[in-house]
């Protein structure tokens, strides 16, 4: 392995380190690595390509030096101020690309200050790369926050392999053209060799916007950009394949964790404090508008109206992780769910039988394990999500084949979990009609399908997820021979 801020093979670029600081009793800090699927794929593809990962270290100010993990991981941190991380992220990023790239579902925010704070930290991050990476390395960027890197870090060095992978959708040309930047962010992406997508509906928009936005043109997966805006070969002209790589999760470790007999007890244990109810229907989502939790919310609030269901027989258990608490929408979000909430338990719990029990707290692995082991119905319903990685551990948890997974057909989870009972979240009568199915199909019907979701997952892990990307990156198509 090199020493920390030698120059690298493989540069991983992303928005956040995958690391938090902590200051343990004696004032000294140390960093923890955050657990999560990314970074298991990451450590198994950087641990022999000596890789380096490029990013924020979440805290505001200089960054600090470059440095190397428990896990192994080589760090490298960009620095972020207190006002790009206000007009970059959570502005521009949040604000202005997450509700474009999710159908409009709030009303994006358009500022030129959040545009410009996007550019400089694209080029910050950008220069990082060019700087930690050795002769012929690979970039692999990701997502929405960094699409202008390709071609800034191809500027700096031609001589690198560039990939990008969206973990979010790519939105249909109608709705990306409302982008004042719209042909920036398409040059910005086509400075990479390979784009990675969750669906390959997602990289058709891509190709679509390329050729609508740019005049490009395309053969099957791979987009022929000239250059230039003029039509005219330039020098600058590349061939760039957008395909599906859908992303997966840690099968292997989250599956050991859940086996494990303290996880298995405390499973027990969550499913007696809830009053050993007959069915436990879960939602466990970031409280996010994309997530469908409003929708979710009204069909179980109307099967209880309807008395398909009663507390304490049947409860249901709804985790909404903090999240984007500065976003103005997110903070309205959180009013409204929690106000459903509040008005669903008014009416339909009892002493001793809570409808609707209500977490606004992020959890440790192990306790999200316990809960996908003690759900009956898991419910993930969301609006538009570019994979959703809950649906997928949730099977990978259910290692006794129980339980039934109720999954939005608007996921890229559910291109690939076939197995699942689809529904249309905008549908709230098919809603719950699908809910009461999940719950009343016989145990055989349900284990069939627990058993088909769970080998799909096994097989399409986060790992094979790392290995198809970085090969598809490899023997992306070369730049065109100009005539
Ligand atoms: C984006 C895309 C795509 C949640 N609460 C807690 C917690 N989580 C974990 C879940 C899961 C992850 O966070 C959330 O992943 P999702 O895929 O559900 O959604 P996004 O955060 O929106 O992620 C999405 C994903 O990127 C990957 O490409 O699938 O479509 O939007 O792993 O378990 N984990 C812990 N405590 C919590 O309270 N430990």
């Amino acid at each position: 392995m090199p020493e920390t801020g030698e120059r690298t093979e493989l540069i991983v670029a992303a928005n956040r380190l995958p690391v938090d600081r902590v200051v343990a009793e004696d004032g000294t800090t140390q960093w923890k690595t955050s657990p999560g699927g990314l970074v298991t794929a990451m450590e198994s593809v950087m641990r022999d390509r000596e890789g380096t990962w490029v990013g924020w270290a979440g805290e505001t100010g200089e960054a600090p030096e470059p440095f190397t993990a428990e896990s192994g991981l080589q760090l490298h941190p960009v620095a972020l101020s207190a006002a790009e991380v206000r007009d970059y992220y959570e502005g521009f990023s949040n604000d202005t690309l997450w509700p474009i790239y999710h159908d409009v579902i709030v009303e994006p925010t358009f500022h030129r200050r959040w545009w410009s704070a996007y550019r400089t930290v694209n080029e910050r991050f950008a220069q990082t790369v060019a700087d930690v990476a050795s002769e012929g390395a690979t970039v692999w960027v990701h997502d929405y926050q960094l699409q202008l890197v390709p071609a800034l870090v191809r500027d700096l060095r031609p001589d690198l392999r560039i990939g990008w992978f969206n973990h979010i959708p790519f939105p249909p040309v109608e709705l990306f053209a409302q982008l004042p930047w719209r042909k920036q962010l398409l040059r910005g992406l086509l400075g990479a060799d390979f784009l990675g997508f969750q669906r390959s509906a997602d990289a058709g928009n891509f190709v679509r916007a390329c050729r609508q936005l740019l005049d490009a043109t395309s053969k099957g997966d791979v987009v022929l950009w000239q250059g230039a805006d003029d039509g005219h070969l330039g020098a600058d002209a590349r061939m760039v394949r957008a395909a599906a790589v859908p992303i997966s999760i840690d099968f292997a470790g989250l599956e050991n964790l859940a086996k494990t007999p303290e996880v298995r007890a405390r499973a027990k244990e969550i499913r007696r404090e809830l009053g050993d109810p007959e069915t436990v229907l879960l939602g466990v989502d970031r409280l996010d508008y994309t997530k469908g939790i409003r929708h979710r919310l009204r069909a179980i609030g109307e099967l209880y109206e309807d008395g398909d269901i009663a507390p304490p027989k049947v409860t249901s258990l709804q985790v909404a992780t903090p999240s984007r608490e500065r976003v103005a929408a997110y903070r309205h979000l959180r009013s409204q769910v929690e106000g459903m909430v509040g008005r669903i338990n008014g009416e339909f719990s009892s002493i001793g039988g809570t409808a609707v029990h209500y977490l606004h707290q992020s959890y440790g692995r192990d306790e999200m394990a316990a809960m996908f082991q003690a759900a009956d119905i898991m419910l993930v319903t969301p609006i538009r999500d570019g994979m959703n990685l809950v649906a997928k551990e949730y099977v990978t948890c259910r290692h006794d084949n129980g339980g039934a997974l109720v999954l939005s057909e608007f996921t890229g989870a559910a291109q690939e979990l076939r197995a699942a009972y689809s529904c249309n979240p905008h549908d709230i009568v098919g809603l719950k009609q699908t809910i009461l199915r999940a719950m009343r199909d016989g145990p055989g019907e349900k284990r069939k399908r627990m058993r088909a979701l769970r080998r799909k997952v096994r097989t399409d892990n986060v790992q094979v997820w790392a290995t198809r990307y970085l090969e598809a990156l490899e023997f992306a198509p070369d730049k065109p021979t100009r005539h």
